[in-house]
């Protein structure tokens, strides 16, 4: 793992409809996120958040049944610049969100450097939707599909250039929360997915081992996007769209120790934590402890 890490906030909630997710990076800061890693022996580099239009009121494009598109689509184009910047230094970029649509500029940024980036979709849904599949217009529900190229394109087209990720370097894991429009592009497109039935069945060892050989033949660098949702919401309660049944503290702990030992991932991202849902900030702290363990925290 890089030496420098750099900490950028994206304070994004306009990507679904709830207010406080824009919390999320002031609730991971006050975890304490920078001296635990600087306590593993990082470089801890506070690059303060990304500036993001408030609104206390959704504002659906007419044409395009998605929820604020052009705040979204401004946000992530100063993300993607930002993270650019970041990976120029040889710095780690670790992104704090905000909800899960800020995923949109992080892959725009990253996947600049790299145009066969691997990418880790921790989360209980497959965020594979388009303004036609999308339930809610929320475009929280589609980084993943505008990533691939699909979607609207001033959403695809962030950072100047289209697509971000293949399908064959992506894996899900965690998901149990697909529309019916998801399904099929999961089909269509071959991308690989752990739902929550893999995991009960095989464990996460071994999950994580298919995970990791699958993903190291395939790439040299690999994006981290965990949406704190992928884990059960009685150990993560402070996100948006809960989802019973989810995977574990110490599921998820083994995940990222595993992932720091096979040394591949190369640039993440956590979000979705809602500190006005949290019970005293315990979602937060989740996602601190989980990325202590992801930069290399060993019990012994
Ligand atoms: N699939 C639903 C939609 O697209 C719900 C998406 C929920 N949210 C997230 N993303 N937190 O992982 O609206
Ligand atoms: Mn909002
Ligand atoms: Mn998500
Ligand atoms: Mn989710």
């Amino acid at each position: 793992m890089k030496k420098g890490i750099s900490i950028i906030g994206v304070p994004m909630d306009l990507g679904q409809t709830r207010r406080g997710v824009d919390m999320g990076p002031s609730a991971i800061r006050y975890a304490g996120v920078s001296e635990r890693l600087e306590n593993l022996g990082y470089v801890v580099h506070d690059e303060g958040d990304i500036r993001v239009e408030i609104k206390e009121r959704a504002q659906t494009d007419i044409d395009t049944n998605l929820k604020n598109l052009k705040a979204v689509a401004e946000g992530n184009e100063k993300l993607s610049e930002k993270i650019d910047e970041i990976i120029r230094l040889n710095r780690f970029p670790l992104v704090l969100g905000g909800d899960h649509s800020i995923a949109i500029g992080t892959l725009a940024g990253v996947a600049k450097h790299d145009g066969n980036l691997g990418v880790i979709w921790y989360d209980a849904h497959g965020d594979l939707n388009t303004a036609e599949t999308s339930p809610s217009g929320n475009i929280h529900g589609m980084p993943l599909a505008v990533s691939l190229g699909i979607g609207h394109p001033a959403l695809t087209n962030i950072g100047g250039y289209c697509p971000k990720v293949k399908p064959e370097n992506i894996v899900i894991i965690g998901a149990r929360s697909l529309d019916e429009g998801e399904r099929e592009l999961i089909k269509e497109k071959g991308i690989k997915v752990y739902t929550m039935h893999e995991i009960d069945r095989l464990g996460m060892t071994k999950i994580m081992e298919e995970t990791i050989a699958y993903l190291k033949e395939r790439t040299n660098s690999v994006h981290l996007s965990l949406d704190l949702d992928g884990l059960d919401p009685a150990e993560a309660p402070g996100v948006g769209t809960p989802v019973a049944g989810g995977i574990s503290y110490r599921e998820s702990h083994l995940a990222m120790e595993m992932l720091f030992d096979a040394s591949i991932i190369t640039s993440a991202e956590f979000v979705e934590i809602n500190p006005i849902l949290d019970e005293r900030n315990k979602t937060a702290a989740v996602a601190v402890a989980l990325m202590s363990s992801l930069f290399g925290d060993k019990l012994l």
